[in-house]
């Protein structure tokens, strides 16, 4: 290839999260359709993906990462997906909120409540940058829910208040899971519930729903980043609907950065 290319300025390296992220599974998939076949993705964690951001931002350096929304990154630095013209990262999709079978019966008090759990990318976003600032995720989430009576009312409508049962949520340490998790323990705990938080990886988090160790998620992405998570489990899970509608995932880079398309990735 062009020694000056895109791609040797990187390594020809896509900077990716944990492995059992479903966006890692996409950029396989991606490589695979646009034909990259000397390109690599690196795994890690949300973390170390946008630690290799940061940095390259700061040196204005060229850099390809795995990116989606909501994220507050898109808040915080100027940012652009390439685009994706063979549809590998599917369309828009929604995040649902998903319950161990039988736990609707067990529990209906606590399934209306997720159930009736739904916001908006805009509410996620300010729990997400009050944490990014520095704040304490079980704090942000108490502010918002304090601060959004009326939309929280509408998710506690029609449920009782309990002494003290016991309720175990799993999500994974994504931006996006650590807010909604947290806003939705809040509720709980208010109507009276003893909620655990369990961080899993994404293929723990899964398998401990499917199990019941851990009785719900609201961090289902579908249907295609947790597509596969949902066919090998979808005996053993209920899903109970979209409560957050519109998310993307790509390839992101800064803007400064020429290229457009994940067809200009290729030398
Ligand atoms: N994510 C954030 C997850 C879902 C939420 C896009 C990194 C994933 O790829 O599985």
């Amino acid at each position: 290839g062009n020694a000056g290319s895109f791609g040797n300025q990187v390594d020809h390296k896509i900077i990716g999260i944990d492995p059992g992220a479903g966006l890692m599974k996409l950029t396989d998939t991606t490589i695979k359709d646009y034909k990259l076949n000397n390109w690599t993705v690196q795994s890690g964690s949300e973390s170390t993906m946008i630690a290799a951001l940061d940095k390259a931002i700061k040196k204005k350096e060229p850099i390809v990462v795995t990116g989606w929304t909501p994220h507050w990154m898109f808040q915080k630095y100027d940012l652009k997906y390439l685009k994706d013209p063979k549809g590998s990262y599917g369309a828009s999709e929604n995040i649902h909120t998903v319950v161990h079978k039988g736990f609707e019966k067990e529990d209906p008090n606590a399934t209306k409540v997720l159930d009736q759990f739904s916001w908006t990318a805009d509410d996620m976003g300010k729990v997400m940058l009050s944490i990014q600032k520095g704040t304490d995720a079980k704090k942000a989430a108490a502010e918002w829910v304090k601060d959004n009576e009326d939309k929280v009312g509408t998710w506690t409508k029609g449920a009782d208040k309990v002494s003290g049962k016991n309720i175990k949520l799993g999500y994974v340490a994504w931006a996006s899971e650590i807010a909604s998790t947290n806003v939705v323990a809040t509720v709980l705990e208010n109507l009276g519930y003893n909620v655990t938080l369990e961080q899993l990886g994404a293929g723990q988090m899964w398998a401990g729903l499917a199990k019941g160790s851990d009785d719900a998620i609201v961090a289902a992405w579908l249907p295609s980043t947790h597509a596969d998570y949902m066919k090998q489990f979808k005996n053993k899970v209920t899903d109970l609907g979209p409560n957050l509608k519109g998310t993307k995932l790509g390839l992101v880079v800064p803007s400064y950065v020429k290229i457009n398309s994940i067809d200009d990735l290729k030398d």
